[in-house]
């Protein structure tokens, strides 16, 4: 008896965006998000990513919805619970480049304390928070970055507390890489992925993404195209100074637009691969079952 082999068709020689493309997206007509995932498929063509090596993870929100729309890998996690699944990735793959996408409410809410350890560890991989200071999933409630004044759900009568900041809140952290992009500006959003995938470490990228049923109109003031103004962060900002970066970061909307802070730190990727490499050393090399072996034979 003979068995034949599937034949899988080959891989095509330069792969395009239509390779990418999943599910048609189901944001709402004008919502930022679409600016934002038509980039990431840009980017990922340009690079050339290897196509099994494409990996986004996310939390729950519309802008969570990422992963489903990219024909490659990824999660759709638990609600602020996208970065720990994240990191796993990213300390047991070292040969790809994971990119966490979600909303502000995702990242700044209900997911803030894990962003703020995943930045203090510096875990590389790459944050794009979407960022339309609203919920917009779950039909407009305030946010963490909804500015005060914004009515919505929650605060009927508009909101009373201050919004965080999300450029000093995440160099606080402890993230190497913090820019600051708006989805309507895609030409700008691509090089601010460019340059977060090229860094060893944990970089975030705000990017405003206006949210067309809940908030509209909410960012037209950095928009150029809606008479806006969007002003780049200066050529002169030293990018290590960590004190000029808050200063930037302090201006009023619509503020700068660029990368406000890079430095170089050890990843904990590569400290805890030194980490296993010390220990591994030290045991010989031993596999986990000759070291079980081993400990067995010392309790007879
Ligand atoms: C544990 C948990 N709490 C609350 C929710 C409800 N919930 C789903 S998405 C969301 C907020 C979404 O806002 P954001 O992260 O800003 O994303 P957007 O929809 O605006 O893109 C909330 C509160 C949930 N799914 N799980
Ligand atoms: S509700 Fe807002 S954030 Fe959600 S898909 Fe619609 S426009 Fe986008
Ligand atoms: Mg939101």
């Amino acid at each position: 008896m003979t068995t034949e082999m599937a034949t899988l068709p080959a891989p095509p020689a330069r792969y395009t965006k239509k390779d990418l493309v999943a599910d048609h997206p189901t944001w709402c007509p004008g919502c930022g998000d679409f600016s934002i995932l038509s980039t990431y498929f840009k980017l990922m063509e340009k690079l050339q990513v290897p196509h099994e090596k494409i990996t986004s993870v996310a939390g729950i929100g519309c802008s969570s919805r990422f992963p489903y729309f990219v024909n490659a890998h990824g999660a759709h996690f638990l609600h602020g619970r996208g970065v720990p699944f994240a990191t796993g990735i990213s300390l047991t793959r070292p040969d790809l480049h994971v990119f966490m996408f979600g909303g502000d409410g995702d990242a700044f809410s209900i997911g803030g304390n894990h962003l703020d350890h995943a930045a203090r560890k510096n875990i590389r991989m790459t944050y794009v928070i979407m960022d339309n200071q609203v919920y917009g999933l779950t039909k407009k409630q305030t946010s963490p970055t909804s500015p005060q004044g914004f009515r919505s759900k929650t605060d009927p009568t508009g909101n009373i507390d201050q919004p965080i900041n999300p450029i000093k809140k995440v160099i606080a952290a402890g993230a190497t890489f913090v820019a600051r992009t708006h989805s309507h500006l895609p030409n700008h959003v691509a090089e601010m992925m460019e340059r977060a995938i090229q860094h060893d470490g944990f970089s975030v990228i705000e990017c405003l993404s206006e949210c067309s049923e809940f908030y509209p109109a909410a960012f037209d003031g950095a928009n150029p195209r809606k008479g806006g103004t969007f002003q780049l962060v200066p050529a002169d900002h030293d990018v290590t100074d960590e004190l000029a970066a808050y200063r930037l970061a302090m201006s009023p909307f619509p503020g700068y637009f660029g990368v406000f802070y890079q430095v170089q730190r050890p990843t904990k990727n590569a400290l805890e691969a030194q980490l296993i490499a010390d220990a591994q050393a030290r045991v010989k090399n031993a596999s986990p079952t000759e070291l079980l072996t081993q400990t067995f034979e010392r309790f007879k």
